[in-house]
C-alpha cells in the first residue's frame, strides 16, 4: 500500500485557460499523469505526486485547508480571494515561482462614448465585475467611490443592457472588449499563473517539494534560454561574445584547418532576437544556430 502522508498534492485546473498549460509543465518536469476527461484525482506514475482536478476558484481553498499542499493558479484568483475571505489561511498562501503562461490583466474598461479624463471619471459610476476584491481595493486605495455589480460572467456586456457605465474584466488580446464597444482606461493587476503552497505541510512533502522545484526551475530557465552556436573570426571575437545575451563565459573551439575563425558555443539566458542575431551577423559572425534547451541543471 502506497504511504500517503509521503505523498505531495498539487491542486490544478481542471479545464479551462490554465488547465493544458499546467500539465504540459508536470510533463516536462518527467511527471506523467494517466487522466481520463472526468476524472478529479490523478496519481502520478513516477514521481510520489498527487493532482486533483478542481475550479480554479477553489484552488486557495484547497491549498489553505491542507487537503493539497501546493497549487497553481493565476494570480488574479489569488489575489482576489485573498482580499474578499475572511480566512487567514488563504490570505497566508505563498507563491513559491512564476510560471510564465495564462499571462492577462486584470482591466477597467468603459464605453467608446464615455469622456474618460483620469480615475475621477469613475466616482459614483457602476463597474460590473468578477473580481470584487480586487476592484474594491483598487478604487479605495485611490479615494474613488463606485457601485460595484458583481457579475460571474459576461461581464462585457453590462454597460449595454444599463447594468454598469463599465466594466473590470480580464483582458489578454483585447478583442472582446473591441467587439462589445468599450475601451480599457485603468490596469488594475498584471496577472500569470503562479505556482502556490501553503505553510502546513510536513516534513515529507517539503523534501518533494524542494525535489520538485530543482525539477521546474530547470524547466523554465530553460524555456527562457537558447543554445548559440557560431563562427566567430578570431580578431573579433571579444566583439561578437559581448553581443551574446546574458552569457557569462561561452566556450571558445579551434576549427581544424581555420586559424582565422574559431567556434563560439553559449548557454543565452536572456532572449536571441532576430535583432541581436543580425548584430551577430554584422559583427562577422557566421554559421549562427540558435537552439531551444530542454532541461537545465546546476
Ligand atoms: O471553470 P473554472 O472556474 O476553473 O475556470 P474559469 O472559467 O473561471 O477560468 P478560465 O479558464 O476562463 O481562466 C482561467 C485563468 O486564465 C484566469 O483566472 C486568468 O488567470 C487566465 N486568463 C488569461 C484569462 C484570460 N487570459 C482571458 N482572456 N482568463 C479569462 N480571459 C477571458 C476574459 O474574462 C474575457 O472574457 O477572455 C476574455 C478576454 O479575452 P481577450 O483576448 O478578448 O482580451
Ligand atoms: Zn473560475
Amino acid at each position: 500500500m502506497i504511504n500517503d502522508e509521503k505523498r505531495l498534492k498539487l491542486a490544478i485546473q481542471k479545464s479551462g485557460r490554465l488547465a493544458d498549460e499546467s500539465r504540459k509543465l508536470l510533463e516536462k518536469c518527467g511527471i506523467n499523469l494517466l487522466k481520463s476527461k472526468d476524472q478529479l484525482f490523478c496519481r502520478a506514475q513516477n514521481f510520489p505526486l498527487d493532482v486533483f482536478f478542481v475550479r480554479d476558484d477553489d484552488i486557495p481553498t484547497f491549498v489553505a485547508s491542507n487537503a493539497c499542499h501546493i497549487g497553481i493558479i493565476g494570480q488574479n484568483v489569488l489575489f482576489d480571494e485573498q482580499i474578499k475571505l475572511p480566512n487567514q489561511k488563504i490570505k497566508d498562501i505563498i507563491t513559491i515561482t512564476e510560471l510564465g503562461f495564462g499571462q492577462c490583466r486584470l482591466s477597467i474598461a468603459v464605453p467608446n462614448g464615455f469622456e474618460y479624463e483620469n480615475i475621477k471619471s469613475l466616482d459614483g459610476k457602476r463597474i460590473a465585475t468578477s473580481y470584487q476584491g480586487l476592484l474594491s481595493k483598487f478604487l479605495q486605495d485611490r479615494s474613488i467611490n463606485c457601485e460595484i455589480v458583481s457579475m460571474q460572467g459576461a461581464v462585457e456586456i453590462a454597460p449595454r443592457i444599463d447594468m454598469a457605465d463599465a466594466v473590470c474584466d480580464l483582458v489578454s488580446t483585447a478583442a472582446t472588449l473591441t467587439m462589445n464597444g468599450l475601451k480599457e482606461v485603468e490596469t488594475v493587476l498584471e496577472s500569470q499563473s503562479v505556482l502556490v503552497r501553503n505553510n502546513s505541510m510536513g516534513q515529507a512533502q517539503e523534501e518533494l517539494l524542494a525535489r520538485l522545484m530543482l525539477r521546474l526551475q530547470g524547466v523554465l530557465t530553460a524555456r527562457s534560454s537558447k543554445y548559440v552556436m557560431l563562427h566567430s573570426p578570431v580578431d573579433r571575437l571579444e566583439e561578437i561574445k559581448g553581443v551574446l545575451p546574458g552569457s557569462e563565459s561561452p566556450t571558445v573551439l579551434s576549427l581544424q584547418g581555420r586559424d582565422d575563425l574559431v567556434a563560439v558555443h553559449a548557454v543565452c539566458n536572456e532572449g536571441v532576437f532576430w535583432d541581436t542575431m543580425e548584430d551577430l551577423k554584422a559583427k562577422g559572425a557566421s554559421s549562427i544556430l540558435v537552439i531551444p534547451i530542454e532541461k537545465m541543471l546546476g
